[in-house]
């Protein structure tokens, strides 16, 4: 069984989709960031960043001790890896599914968050921040785009990277993206929206939480975080 400490958000979605797609058995365990659950002693023990998504794995391959994981990331990687879905075995197949995972963690999925962030959160309007993560957010969207030029999917087959990816094109409209000027993301965007454990994880996300994740009272939880 693989319990899931998960919120609602585009991390987070990328996981319960992971799980809808391959019929993994699972329970969701809910770390409310907007109220600072992040920050208990027993899910820092399973996430150290404070950071959702995290999962423990209660019967792990090898049959030892329950194995945790933190990163979304990692986690995919450990889910494809445990079922043997949505990653190749052929190095190349592989290795391209792990390159553009990889892109999404270290690229698309922080530049977008900070383009969540200036545009939308930030006490102060900064022009020049709003400018450089929508400008860097754009040019995101057009690799992805010709990356889908001549392929249905980011690895050719439907994969982790495509998991990875989708949740954070679904805000396309709070990040100041015209999809429209992505034709090949567009397609591919509207496709992976129409699979079935994708409408699942989502419907699953609005039984789980309908508010906003961050308000006047969860600032104080989310923003300004120390070392302390
Ligand atoms: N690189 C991490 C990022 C995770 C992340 O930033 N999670 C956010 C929600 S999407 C979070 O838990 N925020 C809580 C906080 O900022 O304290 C991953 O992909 O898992």
């Amino acid at each position: 069984m693989i319990e899931l400490a998960y919120w609602t958000t585009p991390n987070g979605h990328k996981i319960t989709i992971f799980l809808e797609e391959s019929g993994t058995p699972y329970k969701i365990v809910p770390i409310n960031i907007s109220k600072g659950e992040q920050f208990s002693a027993a899910f820092l023990k399973i996430s150290p960043n404070n950071r959702v998504p995290a999962i423990l794995d209660t019967a792990p391959a090898d049959g030892g001790a329950p194995v945790s994981v933190f990163e979304s990331g990692a986690i995919l990687q450990y889910l494809a890896e445990k079922t043997g879905k949505f990653l190749g075995q052929d190095i190349r197949e592989k290795y391209d599914a792990l390159q553009w995972l990889n892109w999404q963690m270290g690229g698309l999925g922080p530049m977008a968050g900070q383009n969540h962030h200036f545009v939308q959160y930030a006490p102060e309007k900064i022009p020049y921040a709003t400018e450089r993560y929508i400008k860097e957010t754009g040019r995101l969207y057009g690799v992805l785009n010709k990356r889908l030029a001549d392929r249905e999917f980011i690895a050719g087959a439907y994969s982790i990277a495509d998991m990875a990816s989708y949740p954070w094109i679904v805000p396309h409209e709070r990040q100041k993206q015209t999809l429209g000027d992505f034709p090949h993301l567009q397609r591919w965007f509207d496709a992976i929206a129409e699979r079935p454990a994708v409408k699942r994880a989502y419907a699953l996300a609005k039984e789980i939480n309908t508010q906003p994740t961050v308000t006047p009272e969860s600032r104080a939880h989310l923003f300004g975080q120390t070392h302390k």
